[in-house]
């Protein structure tokens, strides 16, 4: 739809869609080589708190922590994506991740062309135990019905625990299955469209979506899905959890 400027991108007060085709790269000091998208980040000035970018990363390009100390959780797209902390070397390959707590020296290096989804954000520190490194295989967990409804599944890719203060999870849908009712919370979201699509209610607009494309729905975001198609739709959310909303907006004492 690039015809005379036409896009399925928008970005209104409490919510963005933003779409393939509005995609710019551009580069972080802290992935060298790798064409970075970055998709959701505080700078679009409609309140979020975290950051999601796509890295796209040619073989043999590097990335390292992040100076500032921001958690950080890497899922891959496709490809494969080497992960070295202190004592201890994975590879990771589709659908894989890792979640990096705060100030986690680690390197990350791109053993074949790969594409990887990338959540960072600060730490907010509230009396728990911080997190520890989790690894998984999105396609291990058997996931459970969402809200009773066996065609609707929800993944935790993190353990359900205080420590963490976001959670990432991926939920399918088959083909006619929606969320049971027009969720409004306080948490805010960053999405990415993994397979299949659907319609997302955002506020008042239904939008059509699909594999590739990116949500950010804002706190209080009335938000709704129904999967479009003959496929199973999926797609990975990120929701921050677990923390008093006093603390939150850049407002802490
Ligand atoms: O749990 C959630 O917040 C999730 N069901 N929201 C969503 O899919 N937009
Ligand atoms: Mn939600």
């Amino acid at each position: 739809m690039k015809h005379l400027g036409v896009t399925r991108s928008s970005l209104q007060p409490s919510h963005a869609v933003i779409t393939p085709d509005t995609f710019v790269r551009t580069a972080l000091a802290e992935w060298p080589g790798s064409a970075i998208v970055l998709h959701i980040a505080p700078v679009m000035g409609l309140g979020a708190r975290f950051v999601q970018f796509t890295a796209e990363m040619p073989p043999g390009a590097q990335a390292k922590e992040s100076v500032h100390g921001y958690q950080r959780f890497v899922f891959v797209l496709d490809g494969e994506l080497e992960v070295v902390l202190d004592g201890e070397t994975r590879t990771l390959r589709e659908y894989e991740y890792v979640f990096l707590p705060s100030g986690m020296t680690h390197t990350l290096r791109a053993e074949a062309g790969s594409r990887v989804s990338v959540f960072e954000k600060p730490y907010e520190v509230a009396g728990v135990t911080s997190p520890a490194v989790h690894w998984g295989n999105e396609r291990d967990n058997a996931g459970a019905a969402f809200e009773g409804d066996d065609h609707l599944i929800a993944r935790k890719l993190l353990p359900d625990s205080s420590e963490f203060d976001f959670m990432v999870s991926t939920m399918s849908f088959a083909p006619g299955a929606s969320l049971p009712y027009t969720e409004i919370h306080y948490m805010e979201h960053g999405l990415l469209m993994l397979e299949g699509e659907g319609l997302y209610k955002l506020q008042d607009t239904y939008y059509p979506v699909t594999q590739g494309d990116v949500i950010w729905m804002g706190a209080y975001c009335p938000q709704w899905y129904a999967a479009l198609g003959r496929q199973w739709s999926k797609y990975l959310l990120y929701k921050d959890m677990n923390r008093h909303p006093l603390m939150r907006g850049g407002s802490n004492p």
